[in-house]
């Protein structure tokens, strides 16, 4: 469904925050998804601001913040409303079923009651699909597998990635997995047992426009090769954005990662 426009793929989604996003993308004419990963709740905060009005998403790792209060995420919330974009806590649970049921509606960050999406590991098998949507279905939160990651020697690749497409299929009734953390559109690739109306969002980081990776092993690609080349849904991209010193700067770099992603959506979506 690559060729398709985000709007015209909604029928093919059950799962209330996927029709959301897909909505809210040409709505506001940005696949730009904004990472986040400061410590502070106050810069947290300011950046979201500035880059709100270009993305459709803000990801948080609410993990690293400091100072972290109940009223840091009641603002993100209620600037969610306010600048239309989701909110996605990437938590990457990795645990059984049990565990991650009580990690994602408890401890100090409850995670459930205010992010609309987040993601897991499906290294612990379906388990982890149950455990999570016991607390998210009932409210129309969205779970995203990973399938694939951008940095340098990970081990989801090959047989991995297959299976990881395989489980999101045999959950797909229950409308709460809508998609994937990849590199390219996996459900493609592993085409095999695949529904006629299948559709799932395929959700990139390492995304970059002046960089090609890090000193940790992160590598980066650029929105044109993500969008257009590999048939990617959502950009992710984090330090190419709020890691400009000069805080006016942020702002215009989320519009330039907007304005490559959108151009190079309306080519794919052109051809
Ligand atoms: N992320 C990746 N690669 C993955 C999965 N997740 O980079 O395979 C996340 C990181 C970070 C963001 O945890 O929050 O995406 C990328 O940030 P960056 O643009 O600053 O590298």
């Amino acid at each position: 469904k690559a060729g398709l426009s985000y709007t015209d793929r909604i029928p093919f989604h059950s799962n209330a925050a996927a029709k959301q996003l897909l909505a809210l993308m040409d709505k506001k004419q940005t696949n730009l998804c904004v990472s986040v990963d400061v410590t502070k709740s106050d810069e947290l905060l300011e950046v979201v601001r500035r880059v709100g009005k270009s993305c459709c998403m803000v990801k948080t790792h609410i993990d690293v913040v400091e100072d972290y209060s109940h009223s840091l995420v009641e603002e993100l919330v209620k600037l969610s409303e306010e600048l239309e974009f989701m909110i996605f806590e990437d938590r990457k649970f990795a645990d059984i079923g049990n565990t991650v049921s009580l990690q994602y509606s408890s401890g100090v960050h409850k995670i459930a009651s205010w992010s609309h999406i987040t993601n897991a590991h499906p290294i612990p098998g379906d388990g982890i699909i149950t455990g999570l949507s016991s607390v998210g279905k009932p409210l129309d939160r969205g779970l995203l597998l990973l399938a694939e990651m951008s940095s340098k020697g990970n081990l989801a690749t090959g047989e991995y990635t297959r299976q990881a497409v395989e489980m999101a299929r045999r959950h797909r009734d229950e409308g709460f997995v809508f998609g994937f953390i990849a590199m390219k559109r996996v459900h493609e690739e592993h085409s095999a047992g695949a529904a006629e109306d299948e559709d799932f969002m395929i959700l990139t980081p390492g995304v970059g426009l002046d960089v090609k990776g890090d000193k940790m092993g992160q590598q980066y690609r650029t929105p044109k090769e993500v969008i257009l080349d590999s048939g990617c849904d959502v950009i992710i991209v984090g330090r190419g954005i709020y890691g400009k010193t000069d805080e006016q700067e942020v702002k215009v770099e989320a519009e330039r990662y907007r304005s490559e992603g959108w151009k190079a959506y309306l080519e794919r979506t052109r051809k």
